[in-house]
């Protein structure tokens, strides 16, 4: 059965982004699962035009397509019980909740400060104008705005990750002694800064690196960040 996950690319096919595919990728990795991606940039909506929306990660799993990181990681929970599980029991699912709504809602807004101007010098260049159309009006800003107070972001996105910090600091895993989706969830963000910004977001020995590689690790993935 084939396994397929349309996963964002920058201008380089090689360059995979996206928090919320990173999400998914994990997932299928902790679920056990094979899987191949599809390079797909913002303006192939087409290409995805059979999942019923346009934003990526899509997941098409033999005959069963599901789009939405959150609604994937659902999607296997349930179709691979046998697998381990992506939650634990209830109160993780309803933790993991907080830490995704956190994530979107203080996280993202903090790497994005930083990133977007990154972003858009790293898209294929017919994503360009759709991109900074796109970004200028959600975040109300241009992007040379935006990269003129880079310093002041990175200055906020230190005070934001101090709680993953003094985590990190007593236990190795968000979930505890091994990762589950509320890890993927700060790892996919952490992955989509890591990978597009032009400045490091932390050194290479910060303890959120370390946690980064431990993940992949505990995954069989190479410490480096491929699609
Ligand atoms: N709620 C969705 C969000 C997915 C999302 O925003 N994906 C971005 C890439 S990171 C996208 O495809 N954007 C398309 C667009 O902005 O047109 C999820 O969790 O999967």
């Amino acid at each position: 059965m084939s396994r397929i996950l349309y996963d964002l690319a920058g201008e380089d096919e090689s360059l995979r982004f996206s928090p919320y595919c990173w999400r998914a990728k994990m997932a299928l990795a902790h679920k056990n699962l094979a899987y191949d991606t599809q390079p797909w940039r913002f303006s192939d909506k087409d290409q995805i035009a059979f999942s019923g929306q346009g934003k990526v990660p899509v997941l098409v799993d033999g005959s069963t397509i599901v789009a939405d990181s959150q609604l994937i990681a659902d999607y296997l929970e349930e179709a691979y019980p046998h697998e381990p599980s992506l939650y634990g029991d209830a109160p993780g699912r309803s933790l993991t909740f907080f830490v995704k709504s956190w994530t979107e809602r203080v996280l993202h807004r903090a790497i994005a400060l930083i990133v977007l101007p990154d972003i858009h010098a790293k898209l294929a260049p017919r994503d360009r104008a759709y991109f900074r159309a796109t970004r200028e009006a959600a975040f109300k800003r241009t992007l040379e705005d935006i990269a003129t107070h880079r310093h002041e972001a990175q200055i906020a996105l230190a005070t934001i990750l101090q709680p993953l910090h003094a985590t990190l600091e007593q236990q190795p895993f968000i979930a505890g002694d091994s990762p589950n989706y509320a890890d993927h969830i700060i790892f996919g963000a952490l992955a989509w800064g890591r990978l597009i910004s032009s400045t490091p977001l932390f050194e290479a020995n910060d303890p959120l690196a370390r946690w980064m590689d431990a993940v992949l690790e505990t995954y069989g993935l190479p410490a480096g960040l491929t699609a």
